[in-house]
């Protein structure tokens, strides 16, 4: 009864203005319209063509929209969503059974404690929990069915292995445990996906052999290195203090908190915005001694107060980028792991880290920039290859993009 009588009080509730009349004329849009405010919408220029926006019906966020019903209303409101949202019924499951692993992790009973003792196609040590969490979340999303080619396996950090699926609409490329090497002290940690259309020039014989296969498994590999502006939905979820999962399906940006006595992401943040203006920055200072002049003269800036706000900005920096990313859309700030004269392209992935948490923050009304380039226009000629990023409240991140500019 509670679900009908909530829907009930939204379309009374909204009676006043025309949004009811709307209901009755193509109702979806404009219901999502009206609950984003038109206004907002048309000036939101990162909100995704009418035609490409889901609606959502938001009134029943107070009292408590859980993300399984979330998705079956936008699946219900937008039927050719429906595949989608069987994928985020996995990533809800996955996710929860992910933070319960890491939460247990430093038990002295747990099996999951130090590192797996091998190195992942990057050279990077493996832990045991990289490990695990990579296959949730890739049996998570095979299991729906819904993925045509899953290269999970291949585009991730950890290790390369690809599943071939007939036929299916979606490609997923994720960070299982992003900031892993945070995860034996208690420091937040997080996973991050990201979920693009599979494009039909894909079809691999799977009774194909040797080289055959290899030319094909390459061509479908090509299949995944999609620009950022390709992607349908983005979602990170943020093992800490509590646990939270932020999605976008390219109209705006949604926030759930799990909460563990029902078992369930509840609704917790609709519709976030990021703060246009900030007064703080969240970079490793340990390399700004190699940092561009550009950008070392804006934090220098930042730091005294000098800057175009003529703010003093203070740091904070966990080092993990999906929890100092997950502080920025809340708080406002500029997070970056930016090029140096050590590591030209910085340290995160263009793929599996870049492009996802980039498109959350533009639909939250932010910025996402090599310094020089939109992230999300960067179509990556590799699955590993790394990228500078500066993302975060547009107005100082744009103080960024103009010092580049004028260098
Ligand atoms: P992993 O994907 O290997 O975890 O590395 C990414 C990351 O941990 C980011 O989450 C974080 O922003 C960055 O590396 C921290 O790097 P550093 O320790 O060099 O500041």
């Amino acid at each position: 009864m509670k679900f009908s009588l909530c829907v009930l009080v939204a379309v009374v509730a909204v009676s006043s203005t025309n949004a009811f009349t709307a209901r009755t004329s193509s109702s979806r849009g404009m219901i999502s319209t009206k609950l984003h405010s038109t206004t907002e919408t048309e000036a939101n220029p990162m909100a995704r063509s009418k035609s490409k926006q889901p609606v959502f019906d938001e009134v029943c966020e107070t009292t408590g929209v859980t993300l399984t019903r979330f998705m079956n209303e936008v699946a219900m409101l937008n039927p050719e969503l429906r595949e989608l949202t069987t994928l985020f019924g996995a990533i809800d499951t996955a996710c929860k059974a992910m933070t319960n692993v890491v939460k247990r992790s430093q038990l002295p009973s747990s099996e999951t404690l130090g590192y797996q003792g091998a190195v992942n196609i990057q050279g990077e040590d493996q832990k045991k929990l990289d490990v695990i969490t990579n296959d949730i979340l890739k049996r998570a999303l095979r299991f729906t069915g819904r993925l045509g080619v899953d290269l999970i396996g291949t585009a991730n950090s950890d290790n390369q292995e690809i599943v071939i699926e007939e036929g299916e609409k979606y490609v997923a490329v994720f960070d299982p445990l992003d900031g892993s090497s945070n995860v034996d002290a208690g420091i937040p940690t997080g996973t991050i996906i990201g979920i693009y259309e599979h494009s039909d020039n894909c079809e691999i014989d799977p009774e194909c052999i040797g080289d055959e296969c290899t030319e094909l498994e390459a061509q479908c590999l090509a299949n995944t290195l999609q620009p950022g502006t390709n992607l349908v939905a983005a979602a990170y979820c943020l093992y800490s203090s509590s646990t939270f999962m932020a999605i976008t399906l390219g109209n705006g940006v949604y926030m759930f908190c799990l909460d563990e006595t029902i078992g369930e992401f509840v609704l917790s943040h609709a519709n976030v915005k990021v703060p246009a203006d900030c007064n703080i920055y969240s970079m490793n200072e340990a390399n700004f001694d190699k940092w561009d002049a550009p950008l070392k003269n804006v934090v220098k800036g930042w730091r005294e107060g000098t800057g175009k706000s003529g703010e003093r900005f203070t740091s904070r920096y966990i080092g993990s980028m999906v929890g100092d990313v997950h502080r920025t859309l809340l708080y406002g700030g500029v997070f970056g792991y930016p090029g140096d004269t050590k590591n030209v392209n910085g340290k995160l992935r263009l793929l599996y880290e870049g492009a996802p948490m980039s498109f959350i923050m533009e639909q939250a009304g932010g910025i996402s920039s090599t310094g020089k380039e939109r992230v999300m226009e960067i179509t990556p000629e590799y699955v590993h290859q790394r990228i500078p990023v500066v993302m975060g409240s547009k107005n100082a991140v744009q103080e960024i993009l103009d010092a580049y500019a004028a260098e």
